[in-house]
This record gives structure tokens, sequence and C-alpha cells, in this order.
């Protein structure tokens, strides 16, 4: 109460009329892949109008490669190690608290005078995600309210948008579809269509992402509040393919970064059409922000403003990589402007290890794995470079030449005339890890980690999925494939990419006290389509019996899925194998055996 009624009294108000408003437009597991970037096969026109009316940051970088953990340091300026963020997901029922002092960015803003949101109905037809993920708990909310629309008379306002569009499943542009064959994927991709499909699908979500964000700013100038505010667009953390998201290379980690300033505010470092060679790190959107907002950085945060009177240069990014759902990890890395330092705390987990949300939801990670096992479905293998992200161990130390190897594929670290530049980067990484009393080093507590949704839920059997958000889980018998179904979603799941057209599951299977639903699929372009279902007449009572699903699909088959009613039971797989028709014609495609005979 006290607030609003200083809001309205008029010192207060030509203070508060003074102060910029900002919006941070937050994209999902995207990198730099738009069309002011370089990119001539996506069409992005509404960044690329906020890039040309803007600066563009070439430099810029997430502190974490997964949603949570990087989210979790911009709310707080802090490196995510040095407030035991690091791991996904976790702390989300253990009361878990920020450590004394430490708040997110958003407390500093309210207490300047500022209405923060955390926005929903963004425009017509566009909606927020009101994500927040961090990995603590607070007392109420980081934000006020869920639009600027909310905010007292004449008072300032912060408001981020979190847009879902470029995170998977991903969906057709139905405006401009890309063309796969238009697409060239870096080198330590198989050049394959079905991999080019599944980038033309990436292009296409940020392409939605990108008319989501122009009706946005349409909103914002309809609004008449252009003059007065400052946009920033990021994305959380990079692209959700193999060597992208949850790893350290730039593809997990590089993000673009776009501010726009309205130009009589005159702020420093911000320029019409301006780009920024600077390094720059997610960690100072933060002091960034509140620097705008007129706040000096508060001392605990290790975020720095790269805007504003107090702006400073930054000469080194670090980022983290630790837990992701199942997938215990540790990696560090560090870059200057030249080179980059990764440090895997953990060889013997390879950057391929099971994990049931990637190992069904990448198929770009499926087509490698089939290329490289020793029945590939996909003519050809791995070249040297694609299958070294498919070996038993990472190396302990990767170092990297970024100018002249920009995909990260030439390992220097025994390289003798590296070896200053690489003890440069240890160093600092070392003092980095001292400073921050790096809380990934300590093995995560049981507590911390939501049960069983996070592990015991997330298990394969031969590459078959139960995962977290279903209440069914998988185990192996001497002679079956067995599901335990418990609740109200039960659904088992796996990827296998093939060429699609008039396809055939068949399966020998029991069920007790629970009926399967539907048998489903998912092609690369059209993954996660209901329509995409048959039903199954199971005949219950114990009995192995034999089943038999005709399903055509179009392009690239990517999913198949078990689809369980709700309740409890067990149903038992003796076998299951997948054919491809022509005319009278049955090719089997493959086939996972588990009875003995
Ligand atoms: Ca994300």
């Amino acid at each position: 109460m006290a607030c609003s009624a200083a809001v309205l009294s008029a010192p207060a108000a030509l203070r508060a009329a003074a102060k910029p408003n900002i919006v941070w437009l937050i994209g999902e597991d995207l990198c730099p892949d738009l069309g002011c970037y370089g990119n001539h096969v996506i069409q992005t026109p509404n960044l690329d109008r906020l890039a040309a009316d803007g600066t563009r940051f070439d430099h810029a970088y997430v502190t974490g490669p997964i949603c949570s953990p990087s989210r979790s340091a911009i709310m707080t300026g802090m490196w995510q190690i040095a407030i035991d963020a690091q791991n996904h997901r976790a702390h989300r029922s253990d009361g878990y608290r920020l450590p004394e002092g430490v708040q997110p960015f958003t407390h500093y803003l309210r207490q300047a005078g500022y209405h923060t949101s955390n926005v929903i109905t963004a425009a017509p037809g566009v909606r927020g995600t009101n994500k927040t993920d961090y990995n603590f708990n607070l007392n109420g909310s980081a934000f006020d309210g869920t639009d600027w629309n909310q905010r007292a008379p004449g008072q300032p306002f912060y408001a981020q948008i979190n847009f879902a569009q470029s995170h998977r499943v991903w969906k057709r542009d139905p405006l401009h579809p890309v063309d796969p064959d238009k697409i060239t994927p870096p080198p330590y991709y198989p050049n394959v269509p079905a991999v080019r499909e599944d980038w033309a699908m990436y292009y296409d979500s940020i392409q939605q992402l990108d008319t989501a964000i122009g009706k946005v700013l349409e909103r914002l100038e309809n609004e008449r509040l252009l003059e007065n505010a400052v946009i920033v667009f990021f994305g959380d953390n990079g692209r959700a393919m193999p060597r992208g998201k949850e790893y350290l290379y730039e593809g997990g980690i590089a993000t673009p970064l776009i501010v726009w300033t309205p130009p009589q505010l005159g702020i420093e470092g911000a320029g019409r059409g301006s780009v920024s060679k600077r390094l720059t790190s997610c960690i100072d959107l933060t002091a960034t922000t509140l620097e705008l907002a007129g706040i000096r950085t508060p001392a605990h945060m290790h975020g720095i403003p790269f805007l504003g009177p107090n702006r400073r240069d930054r000469d080194i990014v670090f980022a983290a990589r630790d837990r992701g759902d199942e997938t215990v990890d540790r990696i560090r890395c560090v870059r200057d402007a030249r080179h980059k330092y990764i440090r895997n705390y953990r060889p013997d987990v390879p950057y391929t290890a099971e994990n049931a949300d990637r190992d069904v939801e990448i198929p770009t990670l499926a087509i490698m794995r089939q290329m490289h096992s020793k029945e590939p479905f996909e003519k050809g293998r791995l070249n040297e470079l694609q299958a070294r992200f498919m070996a038993a161990r990472k190396p302990e130390e990767e170092f990297f030449d970024l100018e002249k190897d920009p995909h990260e594929t030439v390992n220097l670290v025994d390289s003798a005339s590296h070896r200053a530049a690489l003890q440069k980067l240890r160093g600092e990484m070392d003092r980095w890890i001292q400073q921050t009393r790096d809380t990934g080093a300590v093995p995560e507590k049981r507590s911390a980690i939501e049960r069983p949704n996070e592990i015991e839920n997330r298990v394969q059997v031969d590459g078959w999925c139960t995962r977290n958000y279903t209440d069914c889980v998988l185990s192996r018998t001497a002679s079956s494939m067995h599901v335990h179904c418990s609740g109200k979603v039960n659904l088992v799941r796996r990827s296998i990419v093939t060429e699609g057209g008039d396809m055939q599951i068949r399966f020998r299977a029991r069920f007790s006290g629970v009926a399967l639903k539907a048998f489903a699929w998912g092609a690369i372009t059209d993954f996660d389509n209901p329509k995409n279902a048959k039903p199954v007449d199971v005949v219950p009572g114990g009995e192995f019996r034999e089943y038999t699903v005709d399903f055509p699909v179009e392009g690239h088959l990517a999913k198949l899925t078990f689809d369980f009613a709700s309740g409890t039971g067990e149903a038992d797989f003796a076998w299951i194998a997948l054919f491809r028709r022509r005319g009278d014609h049955r090719e089997l495609i493959k086939e996972w055996k588990y009875n003995r005979t």
C-alpha cells in the first residue's frame, strides 16, 4: 500500500516516468540461428528488424546448457554453481532456499517501484508459458503479476515473456515451411535426409517464435510503449540437438542476444544497427537490467552491466553442466575471445549416456545411434568426427581454437603450441571453481532430487523408455519386457528413424488389469500428432497373444508409443517387430525379442 501511494505522489511519479520499461523476450533452446546472424535459410523478419534497429551481440553465452540451471543464474545474477542450483529440476520438494541475501533480481526492481510480471497473454493469439523453472524456492512469487497492464498508473514495468515455440516438440511452420534440402547441418552430423528434416523442424519452430515476437512488438507499439521500453531477446540454452542442449559446445551455450533501446534514452553501449563482438554472458542480463532501471548491482551478484554508464567488459565467460534428468554429469567450461577449455569431471559418462527424454525426442540422436550401431537402418556410417560423439568415454579435457575451428572438431589439449593458452584458461577455471565454492563438487543429496520422477520412473529397456510425467515403469524379466502401470498416464516410447510409408507393427503380449488404449507413432515432421494413433483391442486374461497394427507414415518415422489405459496393472511383451509393406512384400525393419524361444 505504501508503495503504490508513493508511486502516485507527484515527485515519485516523475521519477518513475524517467525509468524505462524493460521487456525480456525469452526463447527456448535456440542458438543464433536467425536471419540477422547470417542464416539465409530461415525467415525471421521480426527479430531481424529488432536487430537492425538495435544491437546484436555476436558472442553471447548462457551459463548452462539446460533450462533450469541457466534460468536460475539469469534470475539471480549468480553462477548456478555458487547457489547449489546447478542440477536440473533440483530442490523442487525439499524446501531449499537461496543463500542469505540472494534474491531474484525482480526483488530490486520492485523496491525501485517497478511492476514485475511473467506474462501469459502476451498478444492476441500469443501465450507466454509463465515458466520459472528455478532450482530454489521463494517466499511468494518472483513477480507481481502476469501482465504489465496490471501495473498502477504511471508505474514503470519489467516484464518477461517466455515463449515455448522452439522447445521440442517442434511443429511445422504453417506459413513458410523450410525446405530440408536447403539445409547443410554442421559437419558433426551426418548429412542425410532425415537429419535435414529434423533441422527443418527446428528452423520452422524458430520462425513461429519470430511470428509470435512480431505480435508482441505490435502490441507494445499499439500501446505506445516503445518510446520508453528497452527490449531484450535471448534464449535460455542452445538447440535441442546432439552437441547442443545439455553440452558445453557452442551448440549448447551460444545464444542470440538482441537489445533494442529507444533512441531518445541514449543508452551507453547500445545503438541503432550496431553489432557487438564483446563476450557477453546471460548472467549479466540481471545487472544490466538493474543498471537501466537506475539500480547499482548488488555486491553479491556475479553479473556485471554490459550497458549503461557503469558498463564493463568481460574477457571470459563460464558455463557449467551438471545432472540433467537421470544423467549425472559434471562439466565446466571457460571461453575467452579465441579459445574454449572444457573439463569433463566424469569422463566415464558418455556424451550419449542413456536419457529417457533425449533418446526419444531427438531424431538426430536416434539417427546417429542407428548409423553407429552394427545394424544401420540408414545407409552409410558416421565418419570419424561424427562417431566421436558416440564414444564410450569423454576426454578429461578439451581445448579448442574457436577462431580457426568454430565447430570444435580438433581437441588441442595436447598441442605444444597451445600450452600457454591452455594453462591460462585452466587457471581461470580453477579460480572460478574456488571462488564460487562450486556446489557441483559435492554429490547431490537424494532429498534434493524429485523422486521417483527424476530417477526411478525413467527406465530404458533396449531403447524403450518410461519417464517422468508418466505413471508406468519398465523392467526386463527373463522372458519379457515388463510394464507396470499405476496411474493415469502410462506411456512406453522409443525412437526409431526409418523411411516411412505403409508400416506395420506386430507384437506378442499379455495384459492383466490394464488395457492397451492405443498404439501411436510420430514422424520427424509430425512428431506428436494425436491423430497418429490406432486403438488396439486387447484380450485380457493373462494369455500371450499376437497383435498387428498397420499405420501410415509420411516422411520419416521417428517414434513408437504404447499408450496404456489408466489404472493399475501389468503387461508383458514377448517380442515386437516393425515392418514396412510394399505391395505384398513385407520388409522387417527391426525386431525386439525378449522371450527365449
Ligand atoms: Ca530451455
